[in-house]
């Protein structure tokens, strides 16, 4: 038996991870060994973060595939995608326990407005701004699933008030509530802060746009923040940068972009009350991911069962 890894992000030399998870099956790093033409008969199970358009319909044998991210639109891309095969994406405490570190930290930056704390640090500015405590604040999360939850948990902690949307209807202890469509101008219309960990899918196209922004409250203790990790194709970066001069956006923290890297002429870049990360918030590390994916096989070869399979029709 063989597994391939397609995944780009190798810069870390954590390869090796694979080979110590699984002693017993070949590893084939494709983006390293493509040009040797190695043996693919033997593939049944492929690691793929953005994969090369139509490798994984050549894989014969190929059995399950695993993204190597939590998000799976990248996998979709791939016009020749076998769509028999199952998709498992990537669910770990890891993964999860990043997400949340970046999203409290973007609520605090903008809470505690740190930026224009750097801004009068820069010009040795010494002056008091405004201070709203956490429990004055309602974050509104797009997206209640393995990150939004736990992104919850913790922003609770802090006293953040905490509401949330999905697709499904859900029962969350203290945090309130929101689903589909019909209920999204409610939950929008109580939401300070919009975390967005959506996956990309053809409902959550640019659903950050300039309907949305408007529908934010203004009354809040903080203007509207924006803040999204979840894929750029969910914003309309023309419309945030409309809010932002406007200043009906009080401020963005963007980790995704419609396209990536971010354009070096883009407008985001230069606002002081935009903060801009690379596609970083959550970096699946390599040795979590082959753990993951080792304990995956090793349940899929004894029970045929698998963890965190995406609904294909929903597309995530
Ligand atoms: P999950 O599948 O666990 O959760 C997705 C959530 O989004 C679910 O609550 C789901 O609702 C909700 N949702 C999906 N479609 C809709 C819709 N049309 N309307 C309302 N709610 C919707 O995914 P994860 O939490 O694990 O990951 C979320 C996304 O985060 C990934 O898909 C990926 O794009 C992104 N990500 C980004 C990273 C980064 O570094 N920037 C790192 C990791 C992930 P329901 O519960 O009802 O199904
Ligand atoms: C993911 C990501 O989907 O890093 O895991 O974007």
């Amino acid at each position: 038996m063989a597994l391939l890894l397609d995944i780009n992000f190798d810069e870390h030399n954590k390869f090796g991870a694979f080979e110590r998870e699984l002693p017993d099956e070949t590893i084939i790093h494709w983006q390293i060994e493509k040009d040797n033409n190695p043996d693919l008969a033997a593939v049944r199970y492929a690691v793929v973060w953005k994969p090369q358009p139509g490798l994984l319909a050549s894989l014969a044998n190929l059995e399950v595939i695993f993204s190597a991210g939590a998000g799976v639109d990248h996998v979709f891309e791939d016009p020749l995608l076998p769509k028999d095969k199952p998709v498992v994406r990537f669910v770990d405490p890891d993964l999860t326990s990043r997400m949340s570190e970046w999203v409290v930290l973007q609520c605090l930056m903008h809470l505690r407005q740190q930026r224009n704390y750097d801004k009068n640090q820069f010009k040795h500015h010494w002056q008091e701004l405004d201070q709203p405590i956490a429990s004055e604040i309602r974050v509104g999360i797009m997206g209640l699933g393995e990150l939004g939850q736990d992104a919850a948990k913790k922003l609770q902690v802090l006293g953040f008030r905490i509401n949330g949307w999905s697709r499904s209807r859900k029962d969350i202890s203290n945090i309130d509530c929101y689903c589909g469509p019909d209920e999204f101008d409610d939950f929008l219309g109580i939401s300070d802060i919009v975390v967005c960990l959506l996956p990309l899918t053809n409902k959550t196209k640019g659903i950050l746009n300039a309907g949305l922004i408007a529908k934010l409250p203004k009354d809040g203790a903080i203007k509207p923040v924006i803040i999204n990790a979840g894929r750029g194709g969910s914003q309309v970066e023309v419309d945030i940068v409309k809010a932002l001069q406007s200043g009906i956006l009080g401020g963005v923290s963007l980790d995704v972009f419609e396209n990536e890297p971010l354009e070096k002429t883009s407008p985001l870049w230069d606002f002081n009350n935009a903060i801009i990360t690379p596609h970083v918030a959550a970096v699946s590390s390599i040795p979590a991911l082959a753990r993951y994916v080792a304990t995956q096989i090793s349940r899929y070869e004894s029970s045929g069962k698998l963890d965190n399979l995406v609904d294909t029709t929903r597309g995530y």
